[in-house]
Protein backbone atom coordinates (compact mmCIF):
# COMPACT_ATOMS: atom_id res chain seq x y z
CA UNK A 1 0.00 0.00 0.00
CA UNK A 2 1.45 3.45 -0.62
CA UNK A 3 0.13 6.65 1.66
CA UNK A 4 0.72 10.39 0.67
CA UNK A 5 0.89 12.64 3.32
CA UNK A 6 0.70 16.70 3.18
CA UNK A 7 2.05 18.09 6.37
CA UNK A 8 4.38 15.20 7.14
CA UNK A 9 7.04 17.65 8.79
CA UNK A 10 4.20 18.48 11.07
CA UNK A 11 3.14 17.29 14.47
CA UNK A 12 0.72 14.84 13.11
CA UNK A 13 2.68 14.11 9.97
CA UNK A 14 5.28 12.77 11.89
CA UNK A 15 3.00 10.37 13.86
CA UNK A 16 1.25 9.44 11.15
CA UNK A 17 4.35 8.51 8.67
CA UNK A 18 5.23 6.15 11.60
CA UNK A 19 2.09 4.67 12.29
CA UNK A 20 1.94 3.86 8.63
CA UNK A 21 6.08 2.70 7.93
CA UNK A 22 4.93 0.02 11.09
CA UNK A 23 1.60 -1.16 9.15
CA UNK A 24 4.07 -1.74 6.07
CA UNK A 25 2.94 1.08 3.99
CA UNK A 26 5.30 2.61 1.18
CA UNK A 27 5.12 6.28 2.51
CA UNK A 28 5.46 9.43 0.69
CA UNK A 29 5.44 12.93 2.15
CA UNK A 30 5.02 16.37 0.60
CA UNK A 31 7.13 19.28 1.61
CA UNK A 32 7.57 22.74 0.33
CA UNK A 33 10.55 24.10 -0.75
CA UNK A 34 12.33 26.09 1.55
CA UNK A 35 15.96 27.60 1.45
CA UNK A 36 16.44 25.53 5.04
CA UNK A 37 15.50 22.03 6.01
CA UNK A 38 13.27 21.62 8.98
CA UNK A 39 12.64 18.23 9.40
CA UNK A 40 13.39 17.65 13.07
CA UNK A 41 10.47 15.79 13.59
CA UNK A 42 10.96 13.48 10.50
CA UNK A 43 14.43 12.61 11.10
CA UNK A 44 14.38 9.55 12.85
CA UNK A 45 12.38 7.78 10.02
CA UNK A 46 13.73 10.33 7.34
CA UNK A 47 15.45 7.38 5.20
CA UNK A 48 12.19 4.96 5.09
CA UNK A 49 10.03 8.07 3.49
CA UNK A 50 10.04 9.09 0.24
CA UNK A 51 9.82 13.06 -0.09
CA UNK A 52 8.25 14.99 -2.79
CA UNK A 53 8.05 18.71 -3.18
CA UNK A 54 4.56 20.08 -3.84
CA UNK A 55 2.67 22.99 -1.87
CA UNK A 56 -1.14 22.92 -1.61
CA UNK A 57 -1.33 26.15 -3.35
CA UNK A 58 0.29 25.08 -6.84
CA UNK A 59 -2.41 22.94 -8.41
CA UNK A 60 0.46 21.78 -10.83
CA UNK A 61 2.72 20.19 -8.22
CA UNK A 62 0.04 18.01 -6.69
CA UNK A 63 -1.49 16.96 -9.63
CA UNK A 64 2.21 15.78 -10.81
CA UNK A 65 2.78 14.27 -7.46
CA UNK A 66 -0.40 12.17 -7.60
CA UNK A 67 0.34 11.11 -10.95
CA UNK A 68 3.68 9.87 -10.77
CA UNK A 69 2.76 7.87 -7.36
CA UNK A 70 -0.88 7.11 -7.48
CA UNK A 71 -1.45 6.50 -3.71
CA UNK A 72 -3.98 4.40 -2.72
CA UNK A 73 -4.41 6.94 0.35
CA UNK A 74 -4.16 10.29 0.74
CA UNK A 75 -4.15 12.52 4.08
CA UNK A 76 -4.40 15.85 4.04
CA UNK A 77 -2.46 17.62 6.50
CA UNK A 78 -0.70 20.41 5.82
CA UNK A 79 -2.02 23.54 6.96
CA UNK A 80 -1.60 27.29 8.37
CA UNK A 81 -2.89 25.40 11.94
CA UNK A 82 -1.74 28.44 14.24
CA UNK A 83 -5.24 30.67 15.09
CA UNK A 84 -3.82 33.74 16.35
CA UNK A 85 -1.69 33.53 12.97
CA UNK A 86 -5.50 33.25 10.70
CA UNK A 87 -5.74 37.15 12.30
CA UNK A 88 -2.79 38.65 10.87
CA UNK A 89 -3.11 36.50 7.58
CA UNK A 90 -6.09 35.57 7.07
CA UNK A 91 -6.42 35.25 3.44
CA UNK A 92 -3.03 33.23 3.03
CA UNK A 93 -5.09 30.70 5.42
CA UNK A 94 -7.73 30.71 3.92
CA UNK A 95 -5.89 29.58 0.77
CA UNK A 96 -3.42 27.19 2.50
CA UNK A 97 -6.20 25.44 5.13
CA UNK A 98 -9.52 26.30 2.67
CA UNK A 99 -8.69 26.40 -0.76
CA UNK A 100 -5.68 24.04 -0.68
CA UNK A 101 -8.41 20.89 -0.06
CA UNK A 102 -10.09 22.13 -3.21
CA UNK A 103 -6.53 21.80 -5.14
CA UNK A 104 -6.46 18.42 -3.39
CA UNK A 105 -9.73 16.92 -4.39
CA UNK A 106 -9.11 18.20 -7.84
CA UNK A 107 -5.96 16.52 -8.53
CA UNK A 108 -7.58 13.14 -7.38
CA UNK A 109 -10.45 13.55 -9.62
CA UNK A 110 -8.34 13.70 -12.47
CA UNK A 111 -5.15 12.12 -11.56
CA UNK A 112 -6.22 9.29 -9.26
CA UNK A 113 -9.95 9.19 -8.37
CA UNK A 114 -9.82 5.51 -6.81
CA UNK A 115 -7.52 6.78 -3.64
CA UNK A 116 -9.21 7.30 -0.61
CA UNK A 117 -8.84 10.92 1.11
CA UNK A 118 -8.72 11.97 4.42
CA UNK A 119 -9.29 16.04 5.28
CA UNK A 120 -8.02 17.15 8.51
CA UNK A 121 -10.80 18.85 9.84
CA UNK A 122 -11.35 20.37 13.15
CA UNK A 123 -13.25 20.84 16.30
CA UNK A 124 -12.51 24.93 15.79
CA UNK A 125 -15.58 24.85 13.66
CA UNK A 126 -17.82 24.54 16.50
CA UNK A 127 -16.42 27.82 17.27
CA UNK A 128 -19.43 29.24 19.43
CA UNK A 129 -20.85 26.02 20.15
CA UNK A 130 -24.73 25.21 19.18
CA UNK A 131 -24.90 22.20 21.61
CA UNK A 132 -22.47 20.09 24.44
CA UNK A 133 -21.06 18.12 23.71
CA UNK A 134 -20.32 18.28 19.79
CA UNK A 135 -21.08 15.86 17.66
CA UNK A 136 -20.80 15.02 13.90
CA UNK A 137 -24.75 17.00 13.53
CA UNK A 138 -23.79 19.70 15.59
CA UNK A 139 -23.71 23.19 13.00
CA UNK A 140 -20.88 24.90 12.83
CA UNK A 141 -19.89 28.47 14.21
CA UNK A 142 -16.38 28.69 13.56
CA UNK A 143 -14.91 32.19 15.46
CA UNK A 144 -11.51 32.62 13.51
CA UNK A 145 -10.02 32.94 10.07
CA UNK A 146 -8.79 29.45 10.57
CA UNK A 147 -11.83 28.05 11.91
CA UNK A 148 -13.92 29.72 8.40
CA UNK A 149 -11.15 28.05 6.62
CA UNK A 150 -11.68 24.65 8.05
CA UNK A 151 -15.18 25.23 7.52
CA UNK A 152 -14.85 25.21 4.13
CA UNK A 153 -12.44 22.30 3.49
CA UNK A 154 -14.96 20.08 5.63
CA UNK A 155 -18.04 21.00 3.36
CA UNK A 156 -15.74 20.71 0.08
CA UNK A 157 -14.82 17.63 0.67
CA UNK A 158 -18.80 16.46 1.85
CA UNK A 159 -19.16 17.61 -1.59
CA UNK A 160 -16.93 16.25 -3.58
CA UNK A 161 -17.69 12.29 -2.04
CA UNK A 162 -21.17 13.30 -3.26
CA UNK A 163 -20.77 14.72 -6.39
CA UNK A 164 -18.18 13.01 -7.91
CA UNK A 165 -18.39 9.35 -5.68
CA UNK A 166 -14.74 9.94 -4.17
CA UNK A 167 -13.88 7.73 -0.87
CA UNK A 168 -13.55 11.01 1.16
CA UNK A 169 -14.04 11.15 4.67
CA UNK A 170 -13.40 14.39 7.05
CA UNK A 171 -12.27 13.90 10.77
CA UNK A 172 -13.38 16.37 13.39
CA UNK A 173 -10.16 16.06 15.52
CA UNK A 174 -10.42 17.76 18.92
CA UNK A 175 -7.48 19.10 20.30
CA UNK A 176 -4.54 16.90 20.08
CA UNK A 177 -0.68 17.35 21.91
CA UNK A 178 2.14 15.67 22.62
CA UNK A 179 5.78 16.72 23.03
CA UNK A 180 6.57 17.57 18.96
CA UNK A 181 3.56 20.25 19.24
CA UNK A 182 4.93 23.46 17.81
CA UNK A 183 6.30 25.55 20.33
CA UNK A 184 3.72 28.50 20.13
CA UNK A 185 0.28 26.55 21.01
CA UNK A 186 -0.55 26.61 25.05
CA UNK A 187 -0.23 23.41 25.73
CA UNK A 188 3.68 23.13 24.40
CA UNK A 189 4.27 26.53 25.54
CA UNK A 190 3.53 25.75 28.98
CA UNK A 191 5.23 22.68 29.07
CA UNK A 192 8.73 24.45 27.42
CA UNK A 193 8.51 27.33 30.21
CA UNK A 194 7.92 24.74 33.07
CA UNK A 195 11.48 23.06 32.05
CA UNK A 196 12.86 26.42 31.10
CA UNK A 197 11.85 27.54 34.94
CA UNK A 198 12.76 24.55 36.65
CA UNK A 199 16.50 24.66 35.39
CA UNK A 200 16.90 27.98 36.16
CA UNK A 201 16.62 28.99 32.56
CA UNK A 202 13.81 31.35 32.60
CA UNK A 203 11.44 33.13 35.57
CA UNK A 204 7.93 33.79 34.16
CA UNK A 205 5.49 32.64 31.88
CA UNK A 206 2.94 34.90 30.22
CA UNK A 207 -0.33 33.54 29.03
CA UNK A 208 -3.73 34.53 27.93
CA UNK A 209 -7.07 33.13 28.75
CA UNK A 210 -6.51 30.47 31.27
CA UNK A 211 -10.06 29.84 31.79
CA UNK A 212 -10.73 28.48 28.16
CA UNK A 213 -11.53 24.85 28.37
CA UNK A 214 -10.34 22.37 25.96
CA UNK A 215 -10.87 18.79 24.81
CA UNK A 216 -7.05 17.69 24.96
CA UNK A 217 -5.71 14.05 23.61
CA UNK A 218 -2.85 12.57 22.41
CA UNK A 219 -1.89 12.98 19.01
CA UNK A 220 -0.08 9.02 18.70
CA UNK A 221 -3.66 8.35 19.30
CA UNK A 222 -5.62 10.35 17.06
CA UNK A 223 -3.77 9.54 13.82
CA UNK A 224 -4.81 5.80 14.23
CA UNK A 225 -8.17 7.33 14.12
CA UNK A 226 -7.43 8.89 10.70
CA UNK A 227 -6.14 5.60 9.25
CA UNK A 228 -9.26 3.63 10.83
CA UNK A 229 -11.55 5.81 8.72
CA UNK A 230 -10.04 5.05 5.55
CA UNK A 231 -10.22 1.39 5.72
CA UNK A 232 -13.95 1.35 6.51
CA UNK A 233 -16.76 0.39 3.79
CA UNK A 234 -18.13 3.74 3.14
CA UNK A 235 -16.49 6.89 3.55
CA UNK A 236 -18.01 8.92 6.71
CA UNK A 237 -17.36 11.66 9.00
CA UNK A 238 -15.94 11.32 12.62
CA UNK A 239 -15.42 13.17 15.56
CA UNK A 240 -12.60 12.28 17.42
CA UNK A 241 -11.83 13.63 21.20
CA UNK A 242 -11.18 12.03 24.84
CA UNK A 243 -15.09 12.95 26.19
CA UNK A 244 -13.35 15.32 28.91
CA UNK A 245 -12.72 18.81 28.82
CA UNK A 246 -10.04 20.99 31.22
CA UNK A 247 -9.18 24.29 31.71
CA UNK A 248 -6.10 26.06 30.48
CA UNK A 249 -5.22 26.70 34.38
CA UNK A 250 -5.62 23.21 34.90
CA UNK A 251 -2.99 22.36 32.61
CA UNK A 252 -0.92 25.15 33.83
CA UNK A 253 -1.46 23.69 37.37
CA UNK A 254 -0.28 20.01 36.85
CA UNK A 255 2.44 20.95 34.45
CA UNK A 256 3.90 22.95 37.15
CA UNK A 257 2.70 20.55 39.85
CA UNK A 258 4.45 17.93 38.14
CA UNK A 259 8.20 19.47 39.05
CA UNK A 260 7.04 20.59 42.75
CA UNK A 261 6.56 24.30 41.20
CA UNK A 262 3.28 26.49 41.96
CA UNK A 263 2.34 27.90 38.90
CA UNK A 264 0.65 30.85 40.40
CA UNK A 265 4.18 31.70 41.52
CA UNK A 266 5.33 32.40 37.56
CA UNK A 267 2.42 32.74 34.86
CA UNK A 268 1.78 36.16 34.62
CA UNK A 269 -1.75 37.23 32.05
CA UNK A 270 -0.70 39.03 29.13
CA UNK A 271 -3.85 41.22 27.93
CA UNK A 272 -2.20 40.98 23.98
CA UNK A 273 -2.37 37.14 24.28
CA UNK A 274 -6.10 37.61 24.60
CA UNK A 275 -7.81 36.43 20.86
CA UNK A 276 -10.03 39.00 18.90
CA UNK A 277 -12.96 36.49 19.74
CA UNK A 278 -12.47 33.27 21.76
CA UNK A 279 -13.28 29.51 21.81
CA UNK A 280 -14.50 29.45 25.32
CA UNK A 281 -15.41 25.81 25.90
CA UNK A 282 -14.91 22.88 23.69
CA UNK A 283 -16.16 18.82 24.28
CA UNK A 284 -16.43 16.56 21.82
CA UNK A 285 -18.66 13.21 21.60
CA UNK A 286 -16.71 10.61 20.04
CA UNK A 287 -19.26 7.71 20.70
CA UNK A 288 -19.88 7.03 16.66
CA UNK A 289 -15.58 6.74 16.48
CA UNK A 290 -16.03 4.67 19.30
CA UNK A 291 -18.74 1.86 17.69
CA UNK A 292 -18.16 2.24 14.37
CA UNK A 293 -14.05 2.09 14.25
CA UNK A 294 -13.64 1.20 17.36
CA UNK A 295 -11.35 3.86 18.28
CA UNK A 296 -10.31 4.98 21.89
CA UNK A 297 -8.08 6.88 23.54
CA UNK A 298 -5.03 4.96 25.42
CA UNK A 299 -3.06 8.07 26.83
CA UNK A 300 -4.79 9.95 29.66
CA UNK A 301 -4.56 13.99 30.10
CA UNK A 302 -2.16 13.85 33.26
CA UNK A 303 -0.13 11.45 31.82
CA UNK A 304 0.02 13.09 28.29
CA UNK A 305 1.27 16.59 30.54
CA UNK A 306 3.80 14.52 32.13
CA UNK A 307 5.53 13.13 29.03
CA UNK A 308 5.62 16.55 27.81
CA UNK A 309 7.24 18.14 29.95
CA UNK A 310 9.94 15.00 30.58
CA UNK A 311 10.72 15.51 27.11
CA UNK A 312 10.79 19.25 27.67
CA UNK A 313 12.98 19.08 30.39
CA UNK A 314 15.26 16.24 28.80
CA UNK A 315 15.67 18.69 25.92
CA UNK A 316 16.91 21.56 27.88
CA UNK A 317 19.27 19.04 30.65
CA UNK A 318 20.90 17.67 27.28
CA UNK A 319 21.18 21.21 25.83
CA UNK A 320 22.59 22.49 28.92
CA UNK A 321 25.10 19.99 29.21
CA UNK A 322 26.37 20.58 25.52
CA UNK A 323 26.80 23.56 26.28
CA UNK A 324 28.49 23.36 30.09
CA UNK A 325 30.66 20.68 28.42
CA UNK A 326 31.77 23.60 25.66
CA UNK A 327 32.31 26.16 28.21
CA UNK A 328 34.56 23.89 29.85
CA UNK A 329 36.24 22.69 26.88
CA UNK A 330 36.79 26.46 26.52
CA UNK A 331 38.18 26.82 30.11
CA UNK A 332 40.77 24.13 29.31
CA UNK A 333 41.87 25.02 26.11
CA UNK A 334 42.15 29.08 27.86
CA UNK A 335 44.17 27.82 30.83
CA UNK A 336 46.22 25.65 28.82
CA UNK A 337 47.81 28.07 26.58
P1 LIG B 1 1.34 21.51 12.26
O1 LIG B 1 2.27 20.86 13.22
O2 LIG B 1 1.20 23.00 12.28
O3 LIG B 1 1.77 21.06 10.78
C1 LIG B 1 1.27 21.68 9.65
C2 LIG B 1 1.92 21.09 8.40
O4 LIG B 1 1.37 21.74 7.23
C3 LIG B 1 3.44 21.30 8.33
O5 LIG B 1 4.04 20.11 7.88
C4 LIG B 1 3.58 22.41 7.28
O6 LIG B 1 4.81 22.35 6.58
C5 LIG B 1 2.44 22.02 6.33
N1 LIG B 1 2.07 23.09 5.41
C6 LIG B 1 1.75 24.37 5.73
N2 LIG B 1 1.48 25.05 4.61
C7 LIG B 1 1.64 24.21 3.55
C8 LIG B 1 1.54 24.34 2.12
N3 LIG B 1 1.20 25.49 1.55
N4 LIG B 1 1.78 23.24 1.35
C9 LIG B 1 2.13 22.07 1.92
N5 LIG B 1 2.25 21.89 3.25
C10 LIG B 1 2.02 22.95 4.05
O7 LIG B 1 -0.14 20.92 12.42
P2 LIG B 1 -0.64 19.57 13.17
O8 LIG B 1 -0.91 19.90 14.58
O9 LIG B 1 0.25 18.44 12.80
O10 LIG B 1 -2.07 19.39 12.48
C11 LIG B 1 -2.22 18.64 11.28
C12 LIG B 1 -3.52 19.03 10.60
O11 LIG B 1 -4.62 18.78 11.48
C13 LIG B 1 -3.64 20.51 10.25
O12 LIG B 1 -4.41 20.60 9.07
C14 LIG B 1 -4.42 21.11 11.40
O13 LIG B 1 -5.08 22.28 10.99
C15 LIG B 1 -5.36 19.97 11.71
N6 LIG B 1 -5.84 19.85 13.08
C16 LIG B 1 -4.95 19.85 14.12
C17 LIG B 1 -5.41 19.66 15.41
C18 LIG B 1 -4.47 19.61 16.58
O14 LIG B 1 -4.93 19.73 17.72
N7 LIG B 1 -3.18 19.38 16.36
C19 LIG B 1 -6.79 19.46 15.64
C20 LIG B 1 -7.65 19.46 14.54
C21 LIG B 1 -7.17 19.63 13.26
P3 LIG B 1 6.10 23.24 7.00
O15 LIG B 1 6.87 22.36 7.95
O16 LIG B 1 6.78 23.45 5.70
O17 LIG B 1 5.59 24.50 7.65
O1 LIG C 1 -5.00 27.51 22.26
C1 LIG C 1 -5.67 29.75 25.16
C2 LIG C 1 -6.21 30.18 23.80
O2 LIG C 1 -3.31 27.82 20.45
C3 LIG C 1 -5.82 26.83 23.16
C4 LIG C 1 -4.80 24.06 16.79
O3 LIG C 1 -4.14 22.83 16.69
O4 LIG C 1 -6.51 23.11 18.18
C5 LIG C 1 -5.53 24.14 18.12
O5 LIG C 1 -6.15 25.42 18.24
C6 LIG C 1 -6.47 27.81 24.13
C7 LIG C 1 -7.14 29.03 23.47
O6 LIG C 1 -4.96 25.86 20.36
C8 LIG C 1 -2.37 31.21 25.48
O7 LIG C 1 -6.86 31.46 23.91
C9 LIG C 1 -4.16 31.07 26.69
O8 LIG C 1 -8.39 29.23 24.04
O9 LIG C 1 -3.13 25.81 21.97
P1 LIG C 1 -3.99 26.75 21.24
P2 LIG C 1 -6.35 26.16 19.62
O10 LIG C 1 -6.54 27.59 19.34
O11 LIG C 1 -7.42 25.48 20.42
C10 LIG C 1 -7.51 23.14 17.16
C11 LIG C 1 -8.40 21.95 17.35
C12 LIG C 1 -6.93 23.26 15.80
O12 LIG C 1 -7.49 22.74 14.84
C13 LIG C 1 -5.78 24.20 15.63
O13 LIG C 1 -5.06 23.91 14.43
O14 LIG C 1 -5.45 28.34 24.98
N1 LIG C 1 -4.41 30.39 25.52
N2 LIG C 1 -2.92 31.58 26.68
C14 LIG C 1 -3.31 30.47 24.76
N3 LIG C 1 -3.04 29.95 23.55
C15 LIG C 1 -1.81 30.17 23.02
N4 LIG C 1 -1.50 29.64 21.81
N5 LIG C 1 -0.86 30.89 23.69
C16 LIG C 1 -1.08 31.45 24.93
O15 LIG C 1 -0.22 32.08 25.51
Amino acid sequence: MKALITGITGQDGSYLAEFLIAKGYRVYGVVRRSSTEKYDRIAHIRDRLVLVQADLLDQVSLSQALKEIQPDEIYNLGAQSFVPTSWAQPVLTAEFTGTGVTRMLEAIRSDCPQARFYQASSSEMFGMVRETPQNEKTPFYPRSPYGVAKVYGHHITVNYRESYRLFAVSGILFNHESPRRGLEFVTRKITDAVARIKLGLADELKLGNLDAKRDWGFAGDYVKAMWMMLQQDKPQDYVISTGIAHSVREFAEIAFGFVGLDYKKYVKLDSELLRPAEVDHLLGDSSKARSELGWRPEVGFREMIEMMVEADLQRYSYGKLMDENRYSETKTKALSS
